[in-house]
């Protein structure tokens, strides 16, 4: 049998791609030193932690979004939306497995013996990202989903359940019900599940959970183990759990201000639950694998990427040439550009419509580009607006729509503070369509002489 997939064969998968740093490095400059690289990252040496290391920017690029799902960069969301589309599988749970190497019970379940390091500048102090998985009383399914917790003691943390529209349901249950909620951080896993653990589709947990998905997106079967002191299963192979509970009682403690995929410090301060731990099992020498939360980091990617595949299908289904779907980073995913190959006048705004429409994420801005744009290149897609879209005619504008809380130019909507208002933009910047044939001609792109026949790297 072939060796089953994990964070390891991953990283050994990147080859050159990944950055490896050999000299000892201090915790309070991790966040710093990632927010300068932008490719995956292994950092070798923590200072005060010698058993472990330490990965990030893992998905940051179609070209290692494409290694993890062992297809072409051009090929990721075709591939990943065909697998989305998959059968749920239940996995095998097993009797032990890696993340099992080492068990702390008790008081040595400590969350100080975790490497953990601070964000941003104003942040409330170190935090750790991690999936949160808890089991749906209804119906039996786990849930998966990314956030951030905040040690606020040894054993105690803030966890800020924000985002995520299942993990509060089933909190909700629980508490009605006066009965803490269990659950388990889980860190370092192949991508498949990071993936997967980034899938905010809203009716799926009657049916499945996202770890039922997992194999499909991976394409071999998976392994769970049963936690030590929660009745959760966990990925056997993964580098670091940590086990507890959420009391059940509704206390909430003041959790941020943390940063958002957005840059900024909002929604800010808010009372979030108190996760309590019981266990944490880990792997002897683990690979802790952190998403800091700044600049454009891998943390915006995960964000977009099952969602740029599901949008693709959805695109696909207007019958419309579409080649590529990007949440863009550098918007901190509150915009999403298209590419398309247009072929009559009118069908380039359907498809920003429906864009726009999308739950989540929750963009305010869709724009069009045509199919010589380069989609990962922000001054590409500013040069394609810029010369492509009459700023009247191919620019509409609808307000009042909804916004996202993470966005400060959003505004409330009364009720419940996470329903915001904004208006919102949709851009065609693509050229004429194949049905105007000399129009279109008018906008091809002036290229270098022999482009692409000499290399400059022959010449060094
Ligand atoms: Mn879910």
């Amino acid at each position: 049998m072939t060796q089953p997939s994990d964070l390891r064969t991953y990283l050994a998968d990147l080859e050159d791609q990944l950055l490896q740093v050999p000299k000892a490095v201090s915790l309070n400059h991790i966040s710093g030193l990632i927010n300068q690289v932008t490719r995956p990252v292994l950092f070798k040496n923590i200072l005060g932690f010698q058993d472990w290391q330490l990965a990030d920017m893992l998905l940051l690029s179609r070209r290692t979004q494409a290694i993890a799902l062992k297809t072409e960069p051009e090929n990721v969301l075709d591939a990943l939306g065909d697998r989305l589309r998959g059968a749920p599988k239940k996995p095998a749970v097993v009797a032990t497995g890696p993340c099992k190497e080492k068990i702390f019970l008790g008081g040595a379940a400590s969350l100080k013996c975790i490497p953990c390091f601070q964000n941003g500048e104003e942040d409330m102090g170190p935090a750790l990202m991690a999936m949160t998985i808890s089991k749906d009383p209804a119906s039996g399914n786990q849930n998966m989903s990314w956030t951030r917790m905040t040690p606020l003691s040894d054993q105690t943390a803030a966890y800020f359940i924000g985002s995520s529209t299942h993990m509060r349901s089933i909190l909700s249950a629980h508490e009605s019900r006066g009965e803490d909620m269990p659950m388990a951080f889980v860190m370092g896993v192949h991508p498949a599940y990071e993936i997967m653990g980034s899938y905010s589709v809203v009716d799926h947990l009657s049916r499945f959970g996202e770890l039922d998905l997992v194999s499909s997106v991976l394409g071999e079967d998976i392994e769970l183990v049963e936690c030590e002191t929660q009745p959760l299963h966990v990925p056997a192979n993964c580098e670091v759990v940590i086990e507890g509970f959420v009391h059940g009682d509704g206390r909430r403690t003041d959790e941020g201000p943390g940063p958002s995929q957005a840059l900024y410090y909002v929604p800010g301060v808010t009372p979030q639950p108190v996760f309590q731990v019981t266990a944490v099992t880990r792997r002897s020498k683990p690979i802790m694998r952190q998403i800091n939360t700044l600049l454009y980091t891998d943390h915006q990617s995960l964000i977009g990427l099952p969602h740029e595949a599901l949008l693709l299908e959805q695109l696909r289904r207007l019958d419309i040439r579409v080649h590529d779907v990007l949440y863009t980073p550098w918007s901190g995913t509150l915009a999403c550009v298209i590419k398309v190959t247009p072929e009559y006048i009118g069908q380039v705004r359907d498809m920003l419509m429906l864009a726009l429409a999308q739950r989540f994420p929750s963009i305010k801005l869709a724009i069009a580009i045509d199919d010589d744009i380069d989609i990962e290149s922000a001054e590409d897609v500013l040069w394609s607006i810029s010369t492509r879209a009459d700023m009247v005619r191919d620019v509409i504008s609808l307000p009042d729509m909804k916004g996202h809380p993470i966005d400060p130019s959003s505004r409330a909507a009364g009720g419940d503070p996470r329903r915001r208002l904004i208006g919102k933009m949709a851009i065609d910047a693509t050229k004429p369509p194949l049905s105007q044939p000399n129009d279109r001609h008018t906008f091809r792109r002036t290229v270098p002489f022999n482009w692409g026949k000499a290399k400059i790297e022959d010449y060094l």
